[in-house]
């Protein structure tokens, strides 16, 4: 298989180009993360158009073929980087697999205050975190979010899988823009997360430099 090259964003604070960026560490290959200044419209340039089609990161090559959508991402990793060698990024059983996507799906689809209230920045930018409690929406939304998290916490020993997903990678950084910004939550939810923060894979992007400047090669 050709080699990787992995397209995000300078300030590394994108939640979809976490999602592959962690599964990449998961299947254990090497690739190479290369950074758009997304403020400065990098993505629109013609030749990342032509390569992602969509104008948007993460975008995935390998060799001559392009990915974008994280999900889209994910999906192909999974059916190209068989397991084993590579660990799965989503469940193996099918209704399991169901449910890593629907929680996938959902976390990228609601939830609009609380993202627009505790954006991913705050987690990774001290000068972005919030000054001001939840409003009502966003507090909806977090209690949603804890109550969907404690469901799935609940079934097995504290793990929303019978084996580790990426969709707990999605599920953990979502809950982060909540301790982040030191917005309550129950003790095991707060455990929970810190577990998958100290996850090698998720730890290798929480460490990265930001913004970065120079393009990582990552093994
Ligand atoms: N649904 C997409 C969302 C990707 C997305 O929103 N990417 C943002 C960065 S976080 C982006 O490329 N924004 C630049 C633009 O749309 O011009 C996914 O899951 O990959």
């Amino acid at each position: 298989m050709a080699p990787f090259t992995l397209f995000g964003e300078r300030n590394l604070d994108s939640p979809f180009v976490f999602t592959v960026f962690v599964a990449l560490k998961e299947k254990g290959v090497p690739f190479t993360l290369r950074f758009l200044d997304l403020s400065r419209g990098e993505q629109r340039e013609a030749p990342f158009v032509a390569r992602s089609l969509t104008a948007r990161v993460p975008t995935l090559s390998a060799g001559d073929f392009s990915l974008s959508e994280s999900l889209a991402i994910v999906e192909y990793l999974d059916e190209t980087l068989l397991a084993p060698p590579h660990a799965r990024a989503l469940p193996a059983g099918v209704e399991e697999r169901g449910r890593a996507r629907q929680l996938l799906g959902w976390l990228r689809s609601d939830l609009a205050a609380l993202r627009r209230e505790r954006p991913t920045s705050s987690i990774f930018f001290e000068h972005e975190r919030a000054t001001s409690p939840l409003g009502d929406a966003a507090r909806a939304d977090a209690e949603k979010l804890v109550r969907v998290a404690s469901t799935l916490l609940a079934g097995r020993n504290g793990a929303p899988f019978s084996s580790w997903s990426v969709a707990e990678a999605d599920l953990a950084i979502a809950l982060m823009r909540l301790i982040a910004n030191g917005d309550e939550v129950p003790p095991a939810i707060a455990e929970y997360v810190a577990a998958q923060w100290r996850r090698p894979s998720i730890a290798a992007w929480v460490a990265l430099e930001r913004p970065a400047t120079v393009e990582a090669i990552l093994a």
